[in-house]
């Protein structure tokens, strides 16, 4: 299915004086702080987020999925999927997969096909915590890091041919999820697995276009419960280098412990010029791949003013760095999960934007811990949805993206479409 712009037309059309009159307010109040509401729209209309190919299908729990019915059956129908959310919202075009759960068997029609939705190809994503059938060595014990050098040649050889797919397709950057690591202390020997991992990655930033960049994710723990080869930013950064200039490092919200200080982390990191790109999403607890936004919106907001900071004023150091959402659903219909997700990005985004920076570095510079408060808080609790609104409408979108998603039953469509028993590939 695909969404007819007169269809969204004719549900804005009923939403347009309500939405008028907030917007008016809120452009009124944002140009007497001296900014200009048209230049902050097309900096959100310029602000895509790439949405994992993983996230379209009802993700479950490690205990069990619930699948909700019309999910994509191939990567043509997740394609599919990610041009109805950005027929919606505007905000979504481009697609991150991840290989082998998508895998493009007739190149030229998958790029047409999302040519045809105006998505670009983000970074892909190379899959060696899980074994595939046809595979001759497993993963159970690691990787990239593995003891076995056939084991990490292998997972070397995917990695290659995973960049092989990406750049048949225009993607220019390999992102790297190592679940190698051990459950058990003694298990593996520290230094020797991490200089493994350094090794195999040397191989496979070796075998990288020249234009293209490496992607390294980090995470604490899970699947193993011990300790993790890349555990946290600073191995990441050590890996990204001792690689070279084209290697960064990837921050998941949820791949931090508790109460950890991200907005602090993504500082640093762009301070180095190493800050390669996100994974949005939201937790309470872990790697809980909730909503963006669902739980810390502030903290969000946070993040977001130390990237629009970096961007503004350190843009030359630390290129544009990826922006890629990685949730996934058990209890919503991923659809609405992934707008959810795109408007809290946009917001947290936006209210970043008008921050009064000269103000906040006075404050900043004269100890005053209060007014710095404000100016941040300020921004925070500015109701900027309108803007976003207004974002979308100038770009055809829809006002109000869940609810025109809702008006049009797209849910009900996909079921007739692809069946009510679905199981999209992924998580
Ligand atoms: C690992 C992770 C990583 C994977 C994705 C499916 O927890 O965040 O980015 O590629 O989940
Ligand atoms: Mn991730
Ligand atoms: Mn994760």
């Amino acid at each position: 299915m695909r969404i007819d712009k007169n269809q969204i037309n004719t549900i804005n059309n009923r939403a347009l004086p309500d939405h008028r009159e907030s917007f008016e307010y809120l452009s009124n109040k944002l140009t007497t702080k001296g900014l200009e509401p048209e230049h902050l729209i097309q900096k959100i209309q310029d602000f895509q987020i790439a949405i994992p190919s993983w996230a379209l299908g009802t993700g479950g729990t490690r205990f069990g999925r619930f699948p909700g019915g019309g999910e994509p059956r191939s990567l043509e129908e997740k394609i599919d999927d990610v041009g109805l959310l950005h027929a919606l919202n505007a905000g979504s075009g481009a697609i991150s997969l991840h290989i082998p759960w998508d895998i493009p068997e007739d190149i030229g029609a998958v790029k047409a096909h999302a040519a045809s939705h105006n998505l670009l190809f983000d970074a892909v994503n190379s899959n060696t915590f899980q074994d595939q059938e046809e595979q001759e060595h497993s993963y159970k014990f690691g990787s990239l890091c593995h003891t076995d050098s056939k084991v990490r040649q292998q997972a070397i050889d995917h990695n290659l041919e995973v960049i092989k797919y990406g750049d048949q397709l225009g993607s220019k950057a390999l992102t790297v999820w190592l679940a190698d690591g051990s459950s058990f202390p003694g298990q593996m020997n520290f230094r020797k697995a991490l200089q493994r991992t350094l090794d195999s990655l040397k191989e496979i930033y070796q075998g990288m276009p020249a234009d293209w960049k490496m992607f390294v994710e980090y995470k604490p723990y899970e699947p193993y419960f011990y300790h993790t080869v890349i555990q946290d930013w600073g191995t990441s950064h050590l890996l990204a280098s001792q690689l070279g200039d084209r290697a960064f490092t990837l921050v998941d919200l949820g791949h931090h412990l508790p109460n950890t200080n991200i907005e602090q982390i993504v500082a640093t990191l762009m301070m180095q010029g190493k800050l390669g790109g996100f994974h949005f999403n939201d937790s309470k607890f872990g790697d809980d791949d909730l909503t963006v936004g669902a739980m810390k919106p502030y903290q969000l907001f946070l993040i977001f003013n130390e990237l629009v900071e970096g961007m503004e004023d350190n843009a030359s150091k630390n290129p544009a760095p990826a922006w890629m959402i990685d949730a996934s659903h058990n209890l919503k219909d991923p659809m609405e999960d992934l707008l959810q997700s795109v408007e809290a990005i946009q917001l947290a985004y936006a209210q970043a934007l008008t921050v009064d920076r000269n103000a906040l570095e006075n404050a900043r510079e004269s100890n005053d811990a209060v007014l710095a408060q404000e100016i941040l808080q300020n921004a925070f609790r500015t109701d900027l949805r309108p803007l976003i609104a207004e974002a979308r409408l100038q770009a055809n979108a829809a006002l109000s993206p869940v609810e025109v998603y809702r008006e049009l039953s797209v849910r009900k469509q996909l079921v007739k479409e692809r069946g009510a028993k679905t199981l999209a590939t992924g998580l």
